[in-house]
């Protein structure tokens, strides 16, 4: 469905249309994405197919997609919740559609994501399953039944996918349960089903777990439960490729970096460790939630490219990362936004362009975090 851009729409239309690849050139501005080419990487962006948010039915965010993206993410709609909304209803019309369109443009479709290891974003009604008297033997059918539906609905069109995401408990490090997991006799024993069952489907595939433990002060126990699991899938030869950081970054303090030096050892031990274990990583949710930050619009931009900037710097300079992914381009249609809006009620600005489709400083703090970066092997 393509609808009739509302005036205001036309107007950030022609914004966009100021990004695209040509005229960016002439003018000197290269797409994001070329920019990580040079280096030996890719950039990109989720994408929704609900053509009132982030979608490429809505023509102005289609330019932005196509000026500065080669790889796509579907925000929601590969989701278990959404591709299989009742018990035997399967739904993979958004996602087909999303699909054809990332391939009619040439870029690729990261898949996200085929577990999501919280009870809240569990089908509903398989939270509600009854397992009968051999659970253990139901679990495994029905998560085999599903990675395998959707890994071989989709074959060599999806070379990554977010295996299990957000597995662990941020507060404590521990692993979350969810029915399926209480039903197979374990969350690992339900995780490495999934992501063996994945390898076996899709053995092309980059699998990866996805989280969110990130740099700032707050989430160490996060990030040393994730270790742990890292640690566990090499000793039980678990066929997990790569970790996803999901990057959606937080600013403190005025200037938005309060206690950022110390994370920053921190985060770099972090990424020794998983380096140190084989593990690639990619980042493959990043935002900016502009906390403390002071409200004038020019300020806060600042300091959230700054911010933005200083933790690409950091993690960019691991040559195992060789995607980054945006968890959408415009601050018009942020999850941020309905999930923790700003004190003062100002709206948030978490993402490369604002939400009249205009080019921030945090898509310049991109771009140069990418010129910046070493050179990956070929
Ligand atoms: O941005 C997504 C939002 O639209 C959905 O309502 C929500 C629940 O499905 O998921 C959001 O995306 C999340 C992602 O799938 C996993 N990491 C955290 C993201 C932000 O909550």
């Amino acid at each position: 469905m393509v609808l009739k851009p509302t005036r205001r729409e036309a107007v950030a239309l022609l914004a966009a249309a100021a990004f695209c690849p040509r005229v960016a050139a002439a003018a000197g501005v290269r797409g994001l994405d070329a920019i990580a080419r040079a280096k030996g990487m890719r950039f990109g962006s989720a994408v929704s197919a609900n053509p009132r948010t982030g979608s490429f039915d809505n023509p102005a965010y289609a330019a932005l997609l196509r000026a500065d993206c080669g790889l796509l993410v579907a925000e929601n709609e590969m989701k278990w919740q959404h591709v299989a909304p009742a018990p035997g209803r399967l739904n993979f019309a958004a996602f087909d559609r999303m699909l054809d369109w990332s391939d009619r443009n040439g870029m690729a479709m990261r898949g996200h994501n085929l577990v999501w290891q919280r009870r809240k974003w569990m089908p509903a009604w398989l939270e509600a399953h009854d397992f009968g008297g051999r659970p253990a033997t139901e679990a495994a059918r029905i998560l085999t039944g599903h990675v395998e539906g959707v890994t071989r609905r989709y074959g060599t069109r999806v070379q990554s996918y977010d295996v299990v995401n957000e597995a662990v408990t941020p507060d404590t490090g521990a692993l979350e349960e969810t029915a399926l997991s209480q039903a197979m006799g374990g969350t690992e024993a339900t995780i490495d089903l999934a992501f063996r069952t994945a390898r076996a489907a899709a053995p092309h595939a980059e699998l990866v777990y996805n989280d969110y433990m990130s740099w700032e002060p707050g989430n160490a126990k996060h990030r040393a439960g994730v270790l742990r699991l890292l640690e566990g899938f090499r000793r039980r030869d678990v066929p997990v490729d790569a970790l996803g950081l999901q990057s959606h970054l937080v600013t403190s303090g005025p200037d938005g970096s309060q206690g950022l030096l110390a994370s920053q050892e921190e985060w770099r031990r972090f990424l020794d460790a998983v380096t140190a274990m084989g593990y690639r990583l990619l980042i493959t949710e990043l935002d900016v939630r502009d906390n403390g930050l002071p409200v004038e619009a020019g300020a806060r931009d600042r300091g959230v490219a700054d911010y933005a900037r200083a933790y690409l710097d950091v993690t960019l300079s691991y040559p195992r990362l060789r995607d980054v992914v945006a968890w959408g381009m415009t601050d018009r249609f942020s999850w941020i936004e309905d999930f923790e809006p700003r004190p003062d009620k100002a709206p948030r600005r978490p993402c490369p362009y604002d939400d009249q489709f205009r080019a921030k400083p945090l898509r310049d703090a991109i771009a140069a975090a990418l010129a910046a970066a070493p050179e990956r092997a070929a």
